[in-house]
């Protein structure tokens, strides 16, 4: 099978290195899990060559090449391609569970750039991770069950930014007695296909830094 191409995010400060978007890592992510070979473009971002504004002219990652030749943007779109082209094995998540987790990336990045430890931004992530916390304890140890599916791979690089990020710069750490988000993020985290597909934590640091600074 000829590898697929897709452009990612490449390292800030180390153009030749993966660098840290999650919505690039869930298709990587989801291309690993279907073993569909792959071949990956790193981007700098911060220095968008001309190829690249051709083929994705809003200047996001991650684009992936379809079969007509067609660069494609945006993660949603993107699984959602692959799903059907490659089915095997399946991914789709129950519609019931599509939404599991989908405030938790946003509630992450508001208290991250919160400056105020009274604004409410810490309350509203613990009660997201909460929610969670309650949704694996019945229905675990993946969002949908026994098996990995969509919304496990959409919430795996989100996750790891939000304990990477958090942890660098505020000293946070996920509670201890969400012990069932403990438990599926180290499963998540120790799938071959999130190992292969990882930033560096320092990468992840670096681009979080200047929005945590500005
Ligand atoms: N909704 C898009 C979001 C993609 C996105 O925001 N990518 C960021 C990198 S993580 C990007 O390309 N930003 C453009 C830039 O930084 O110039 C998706 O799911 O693919």
């Amino acid at each position: 099978m000829a590898p697929v191409e897709v452009c990612v995010k490449a390292a800030a400060g180390n153009p030749d290195l993966l660098g840290d978007c999650p919505f690039c890592q869930r298709v990587t992510m989801t291309l690993e899990e279907k073993n569909v070979p792959y071949e990956l473009k790193l981007v700098d971002l911060s220095n968008k060559p001309d190829w690249f504004l051709e083929i994705s002219p809003e200047g996001k990652v991650p684009v992936f090449k379809g079969d007509d030749g067609k660069w494609v943007p945006d993660s949603d779109v993107i699984t959602q391609m692959i799903e059907e082209k490659y089915p095997d094995p399946p991914l789709v998540t129950p519609p019931e569970y599509s939404s599991v987790g989908s405030k938790i990336f946003s509630s992450f990045i508001k208290f991250l750039k919160s400056k105020d430890p009274n604004d409410g931004t810490e309350q509203a992530l613990i009660e997201e991770l909460t929610a969670l916390n309650d949704h694996l304890k019945v229905h675990g140890p993946y969002v949908a069950g026994e098996n990995i599916s969509a919304v496990d791979l959409s919430l795996a690089p989100k996750l790891y930014h939000l304990e990477t990020a958090l942890d660098h710069f505020k000293g946070w750490k996920i509670p201890e007695d969400l012990t069932y988000v403990h438990a599926y993020l180290k499963l998540l985290f120790n799938r071959d296909s999130f190992v292969k597909t990882k930033a560096a934590k320092e990468h992840v640091v670096a681009g979080w830094a200047p929005k945590v600074n500005a």
